[in-house]
């Protein structure tokens, strides 16, 4: 039918039914039907941002659930990332791209002791689709690395940890920092991260999620939101 595509969910240029399909290939960690389905939206001029927010994080959200009910381990919740991860892959290059001068630079990492990357990711797009120059330092960075960040000219130092066990590892990048006479702004965030404890231990913002880190930076630079 030539009208078919009036019955698609024009955000993402994907049925209801493919949505659901792309859902479930993250949560059973089938990369290559999330590339084909990604691939599908991305070709259809759909709305990237939107597939991401409302199918694929929750997806992972989803497989953080059945990790916490024992119904799948370690290594499932790998190939979940992996997949995932294949559907950033395409999505990156449209939401990153931008022509202007970068406001700002920005260095950014997970801490030591977490592996975690996917939500570090999207933050690392979001800036970089805002104008920003991301050097991204990648997972399990050592505080010298921030550091060693600011003396490139980092103007903003973003940290992420997920984990319980990563989270006063920031505070120690905080203090390393300081100890060491930088003067670039941090900002925190992951999914164990409260503006709470973003004041507790003297971050100057702190993030939601990755549009939030948008703000947090801007934020944090003094920059109107
Ligand atoms: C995928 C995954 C893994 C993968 C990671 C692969 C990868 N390349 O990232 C693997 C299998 C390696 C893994 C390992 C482990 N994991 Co894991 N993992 C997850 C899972 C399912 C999804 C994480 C994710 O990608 N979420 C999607 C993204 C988009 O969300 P996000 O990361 O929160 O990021 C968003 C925001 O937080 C924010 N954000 C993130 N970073 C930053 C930074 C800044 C500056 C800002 C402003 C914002 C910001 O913006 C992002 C975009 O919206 C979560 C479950 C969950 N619900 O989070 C568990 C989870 C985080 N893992 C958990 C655990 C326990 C582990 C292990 C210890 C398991 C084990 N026994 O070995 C190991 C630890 C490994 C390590 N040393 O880091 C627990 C953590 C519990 C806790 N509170 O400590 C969780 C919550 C699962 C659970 N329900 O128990 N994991």
């Amino acid at each position: 039918m030539m009208h078919a595509h009036a019955t698609l969910m024009g955000a993402a240029m994907l049925t209801e039914e493919e949505m659901d399909e792309l859902f479930d290939a993250i949560c059973d960690g089938d990369r290559d039907t999330v590339i084909a389905l990604v691939t599908k939206a991305r070709d259809g001029g759909g709305d990237l941002g939107r597939l991401l927010s409302d199918t694929m994080i929750p997806a992972m959200a989803e497989v953080g659930d059945r990790f916490s009910a024992g119904e799948i381990f370690v290594p499932e919740m790998l190939v979940a990332a992996r997949a995932m991860q294949g559907g950033i892959d395409i999505i990156e290059p449209i939401l990153a791209g931008s022509d202007h001068e970068p406001v700002a630079r920005v260095s950014i990492g997970s801490v030591k002791g977490d592996l975690h990357d996917i939500g570090k990711n999207l933050v690392v797009m979001m800036l970089k689709g805002a104008g920003f120059e991301v050097e991204d330092l990648g997972v399990d960075v050592a505080d010298e690395a921030f550091a060693a960040a600011c003396d490139r000219g980092a103007d903003v130092v973003c940290l992420s940890a997920l984990l319980t066990t990563t989270k006063p590892q920031m505070f120690k990048v905080i203090n390393h920092l300081k100890a060491e006479g930088k003067t670039a702004k941090v900002v925190i965030g992951g999914a164990v991260i409260t503006q709470d404890y973003a004041d507790r231990i003297g971050a100057d913002a702190f993030g939601e999620d990755a549009p939030g880190a948008v703000k947090a930076v801007k934020r944090a630079l003094g920059m109107g939101n």
